[in-house]
């Protein structure tokens, strides 16, 4: 099976998980929007009826289209389950988040939802985080001098750029710092060091934060919980 139809197949599978009624967490990123698209058929052939809280404009914009109700963060008193994308899993289902540039927004879903659920093709399953270059989300004033410490630190830092040369900027406006830090060895003591940098507004590291895992195999979707 091809990566994309290995991230179907767990965009379908995720959609099982949501009963009528509930409240879903929306992330960002291709294999979401399998999820989003499978969500939608069910709304539209079941009737069932879901408050979709998206984690980005595009996946908003999505769900909209699907006849998703769509509302925000703070405006519903709690979020059943949260269904999102990862960049990596490691074996001890710690993960890196915010290749699409959208892990904040993704952060403050995750946090406020009773049970969280990625999907992934296995592909993003490794023995240990950080092959994947760790984004930082960075508010634009004095990134330049937060970039030099971060250099300092050996953390090779990367502004991520648009291909006209511009900052990729976030829904917040911010801009990306992708940290090329090869395998990390300590995640959380990572995670603790770069939010306490004055000027990173989020990092990348999705810690401790994971219910179910469901990964695209070719002999089909596992579950793990
Ligand atoms: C999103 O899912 C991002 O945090 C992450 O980058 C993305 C994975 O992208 P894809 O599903 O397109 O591989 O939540």
């Amino acid at each position: 099976m091809t990566q994309d139809e290995l991230k179907e197949l767990v965009g379908k599978e995720a959609v099982k998980f949501i009963d009528d009624g509930m409240v879903v967490g929306l992330g960002t990123g291709s294999t979401v929007k399998f999820m989003v698209d499978a969500l939608g058929e069910r709304v539209k052939n079941e009737g069932i009826k879901i408050t979709g809280v998206p984690t980005s404009d595009r996946t908003a914009k999505q769900a909209r289209s699907l006849g998703i109700t769509v509302k925000g963060v703070d405006e519903v008193d709690h979020i059943d389950l949260t269904i999102d994308g990862a960049d990596e899993i490691s074996s001890d289902f710690q993960g890196i988040k915010g290749g699409g540039a959208a892990h904040l927004f993704e952060k403050i879903v995750a946090i406020n939802s009773s049970k969280v659920m990625w999907i992934v093709d296995e592909s993003k399953m490794v023995d240990s985080l950080g092959k994947f270059p760790l984004p930082l989300e960075v508010i634009p004033y004095g990134s330049g001098q937060l970039f030099k410490k971060l250099e300092a630190k050996g953390l090779h830092p990367e502004f991520r750029m648009t291909k006209d040369g511009n900052n990729v900027l976030t829904d917040s406006k911010n801009y990306v710092i992708d940290l090329h830090t090869g395998k990390i060895d300590n995640p959380h003591e990572l995670a603790d060091y770069l939010i306490q940098q004055v000027g990173v507004v989020e990092q990348g590291l999705f810690l401790d934060m994971v219910n179910t895992v469901i990964v695209g195999r070719s002999n089909g979707p596992e579950v793990l919980q």
